[in-house]
């Protein structure tokens, strides 16, 4: 089982080559984004990246946010499964280059995906030192995801978790994700699309530090149900006997593809 770690970084220079220090020896792999950065990020990272090969970094040259991020690094992980290059038990990592979390915690979030069988483990960022309006904020969007999810999420728009490969490839076909809407969108598909998903296992934050503001959370609030709607619009086009044979083809390939990307209580999951 291979370990990808994936690291957005946008204007991070203080700490970012700090949190690749630590995380490189926990994983097999290590991928930066450098959203655009207009500070010395992506100067930092081209400094730490020699000496460390099972390191890369991806470059936007503009700032394009955090889901655009994501969704790139992601969408190289679906290329390499889809090519065999990576399992679908493998495991993708994505943690913040702020240090915002605590990767000590981070062996035991692998350890309890692999145990357990989960597809998803979305950690649960202790907010407690944290703002009373950002905690109400984060219950407020954390309360509506579960609503269309289905499923209780304690801390949906959490940046630190752990999928399985093959999970996260099948649930990129259903959202793109905009601003930092990533994060509730992917743990909204992954629950519709019966994977299954922890969002309770609670880990510290050693900094306190949020550029999030009341419009990221309006965001995030309006897409929620959208990712919901989209899996169960796409279920529909995908049973319905009136569909053309030619539409949507690559997609219904993909999840029509045996085992890796069904979900389990479809017939092909673990
Ligand atoms: N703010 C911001 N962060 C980005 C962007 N693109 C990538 N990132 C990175 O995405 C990660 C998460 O961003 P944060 O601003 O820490 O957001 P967050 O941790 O979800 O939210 P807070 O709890 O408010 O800190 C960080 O590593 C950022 O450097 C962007 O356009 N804006
Ligand atoms: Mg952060």
């Amino acid at each position: 089982m291979r370990t990808v770690a994936v690291v957005p970084a946008y204007n991070e220079e203080a700490t970012v080559a700090a949190v690749l220090d630590r995380l490189y020896p926990l994983v097999d792999e290590l991928v930066v984004v450098d959203d655009g950065s207009t500070d010395r990020t992506r100067a930092e990272v081209q400094g730490w990246l020699p000496g460390h090969d099972r390191a890369a970094l991806l470059s936007f040259v503009r700032n394009r946010g955090m889901s655009a991020a994501y969704y790139t690094a992601l969408g190289e992980v679906r290329r390499r499964f889809q090519a065999g290059e990576l399992d679908g038990d493998d495991l993708v990592l994505t943690v913040d280059a702020d240090g915002q979390h605590d990767l000590t915690a981070l062996g035991e979030l692998c350890r309890l995906t692999v145990d357990e069988g989960l597809d998803a483990l979305l950690a649960r960022r202790d907010l407690s030192d944290y703002p009373p309006y950002k905690q109400f904020g984060n219950w407020v969007v954390s309360a509506w995801a579960s609503l269309w999810a289905g499923h209780r999420l304690l801390d949906v728009e959490s940046g630190y978790r752990v999928f399985r490969v093959a999970a996260i490839a099948d649930a990129l076909d259903y959202y793109r994700g905009w601003r930092y809407s990533e994060t509730v969108e992917v743990a909204v598909v992954l629950c519709r699309r019966g994977y299954r998903v922890r969002n309770d296992v609670l880990v510290p934050v050693p900094v306190f530090r949020s550029r999030t503001r009341l419009s990221d959370a309006l965001v995030d609030l309006a897409v929620i149900p959208r990712a919901a709607w989209g899996v169960r619009r796409a279920r529909r086009r995908r049973t319905s006997p009136r569909r053309p044979a030619s539409r949507g083809a690559g997609r219904d390939a993909l999840a029509a593809s045996p085992a890796p990307s069904a979900p389990p209580g479809s017939g092909g999951g673990r």
